[in-house]
């Protein structure tokens, strides 16, 4: 898909949620080309305030806690908020709801592995358990009530790979806009699953079964390899981290206390 054919696409009005976040901000400016009003937000509002979705036809929601934490944030943010979004949602009529679920989600594969949404989830922490339940939640919601999610499992967003971890999990800016664009516009989502990956040399996961979503990645990590080996200059092969594909929030979790 590409830009000169959205360009000229126009939602009358979308929401964006946690707006203020890494990648809010980062596709704030980009999806205001395409809607006529882009109505920002952070979770906390959605609590009480149903209002917020009047007369909104899609929702992209980055809202909540994007990194691993204790279990309180998590739950307020990602579990409670969600469920406060989906139930405004529903009572708003929104039609369909792009959810930034993460790679955590399955973060206990190993990086010898490729996997596909289809395979069981293994969470790596609190925060991967958070987006299952959101993986779930708006599962329901289609299924009970037909609003359509795309669950994005997105990779690693930054603008450009970090560590050796990155070059496969890597998710460039304009990829991930591309990404979004993919599931505000296409014809039918239902409930998708997709991992949000570049066109990387060495990808772990398989987006073959979201063909319908017409996400054709253009970007690569290979042009940023020998500065992120540099930078990680050997591997530890014992260290869980280099071994799943969570890297290190596999390490994380509330036994650390
Ligand atoms: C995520 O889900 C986080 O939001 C992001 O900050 C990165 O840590 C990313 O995963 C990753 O796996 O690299």
């Amino acid at each position: 898909m590409s830009s000169q054919v959205l360009t000229s696409l126009r939602f009358e009005r979308l929401l964006l949620t946690g707006a203020a976040g890494g990648l809010g901000r980062v596709l704030r400016p980009r999806l205001k080309r395409y809607c006529n009003t882009l109505r920002l937000s952070d979770i906390a509002e959605l609590g009480t305030a149903a209002e917020g979705l009047e007369g909104v036809s899609a929702v992209v929601h980055l809202g909540g806690v994007s990194t691993e934490a204790s279990f309180e944030p998590v739950l307020q943010a990602n579990i409670v908020g969600l469920y406060n979004l989906y139930e405004a949602a529903r009572k708003q009529g929104v039609k369909r709801i792009v959810f930034a679920s993460s790679n955590h989600v399955t973060g206990f594969y190993r990086q010898d592995e490729v996997i596909s949404p289809a395979d069981p989830m293994r969470p790596d922490g609190l925060y991967g358990i958070s987006k299952a339940f959101g993986e779930n939640l708006s599962r329901y919601y289609f299924d009970r009530y037909g609003i359509e999610t795309a669950c994005l499992r997105i990779g690693s967003s930054f603008p450009e790979p970090r560590d050796r971890r990155m070059l496969s999990t890597w998710l460039s800016y304009d990829d991930l806009e591309r990404l979004v664009l993919a599931c505000l516009t296409a014809p039918v989502v239902g409930h998708s699953v997709i991992y949000g990956v570049s066109d990387n040399r060495a990808v772990w996961w398989d987006n073959t079964s979201a063909a319908h979503l017409g996400f054709r990645p253009q970007d690569s990590s290979e042009p940023f390899r020998a500065a992120a080996e540099a930078r990680q200059p050997s591997i530890d092969l014992a260290d869980p981290a280099s071994i799943f594909q969570g890297g290190a929030f596999v390490r994380t979790g509330p036994f650390d206390n």
